[in-house]
């Protein structure tokens, strides 16, 4: 049993290996098999990365980003017995709006999935004139309809949380520009019924650290503990050849998420392996989901690799919370409520 809890949805089939013995650093490791999905994995996609999954009836489920053949992202469905493994739809998700009428994106990439009471919800970047929020719900995966665009543009990487804080719904977003965005903190906003979102507040900035100094955005659901909200996020940094993304971990007030806790000065993962260093995009570890086990406090972490690929990587809960604990670094304008 761990020491400290994890809440919310868990489970005992999360994929696990122990922690190699030779682990330097972080106590995140990668799955000795990744990348766990390759190229060309289902017919007119060429790449999947970016992607979230979850626990489902007696297997996992996946919302996953699909470069098409022709470049365009999309998200499709995808299924697995073991998390590991994992069968795609060919279609792409098909979207309608609340009337029952197809409403399908232009684009729509780097998909978050989380359950919140019954309902399994579906946010993603997508074109609103702009690169904006998409956000769709389902509750059998059969039928996926889409709600208000929750933001304006531009902005990118929203992950709502996995239960209402205070009575309302709380998505983590970064708004950004209508680029590559040279800039971004992660901000966090509230809302009663998922159309109409205010309370804006700051949650965090990029920082000093060089691995997360020119923008930062949320990555997987954030995970309820006793210690608060473990949030996994991605910290980029910018080189002569471009971006670095790497994947940093904090932990936000279980009551006012908008108040950092503990900040990690060091990044959890960074690019190191082929697949993350080679690809389509090189140096990007993008992580979008997590699922974990109460019991045992095993955390499987879900994350984009080099725009090509998806791979699997591991901690512990204890281990992960007193590494983020011991290594922290949290300024003023992360640890302030986040309104001016
Ligand atoms: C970001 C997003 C991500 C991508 C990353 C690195 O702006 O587009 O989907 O993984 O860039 O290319």
């Amino acid at each position: 049993m761990s020491k400290v809890k994890i809440y919310g949805i868990t489970t005992p089939k999360v994929p696990w290996q122990e922690k190699p013995e030779n682990l330097q650093g972080a106590p995140v490791w990668r799955y000795s098999e990744n990348p766990i999905i390759g190229r060309n994995p289902v017919k007119g996609v060429a790449r999947i990365f970016n992607s979230a999954v979850m626990p489902y009836e007696d297997g996992f489920i996946g919302v996953f980003r699909g470069e098409q053949t022709n470049g365009i992202p999309y998200i499709y469905l995808g299924r697995s017995q073991d998390a590991i493994h994992w069968e795609f739809d060919e279609e792409k998700i098909p979207f309608k709006d609340e009337d029952g009428n197809d409403f399908m994106p232009i684009y729509a990439y780097d998909p978050r999935l989380v359950k919140v009471e019954d309902t399994y919800y579906i946010m993603w970047c997508q074109d609103f004139y702009g690169a904006s929020i998409g956000l769709a719900k389902t509750t059998d995966f059969k039928s996926f309809t889409r709600v208000e665009n929750p933001f304006l543009p531009f902005n990118r990487n929203a992950v709502l949380f996995p239960r209402k804080v205070n009575g309302n719904f709380l998505m983590l977003s970064r708004p950004s520009d209508s680029g590559h965005t040279p800039f971004g903190d992660i901000f966090l906003s509230e809302s009663p019924d998922l159309v109409y979102w205010g309370k804006h507040r700051h949650v965090m900035g990029k920082s000093s650290e060089w691995w997360e100094s020119v923008k930062i955005g949320g990555g997987a659901a954030p995970i309820e503990t006793s210690e608060g909200w473990l949030l996994f996020y991605h910290g980029v940094t910018g080189t002569c050849n471009g971006f670095v993304y790497s994947i940093g971990g904090a932990i936000l007030d279980i009551d006012n998420p908008s108040i950092v806790k503990y900040r990690c000065e060091n990044f959890l993962l960074t690019p190191e392996e082929w697949y993350e260093e080679r690809g389509f995009v090189p140096n990007v570890a993008f992580p979008c989901a997590t699922m974990q086990d109460d019991e045992t406090g095993r955390i499987a972490i879900y994350y984009g690799c080099a725009d090509t690929y998806v791979g699997l990587a591991f901690t512990q809960v204890d281990e992960v919370v007193d590494y983020i604990k011991t290594h922290s670094v949290v300024r003023e304008s992360d640890s302030e409520i986040g309104r001016r």
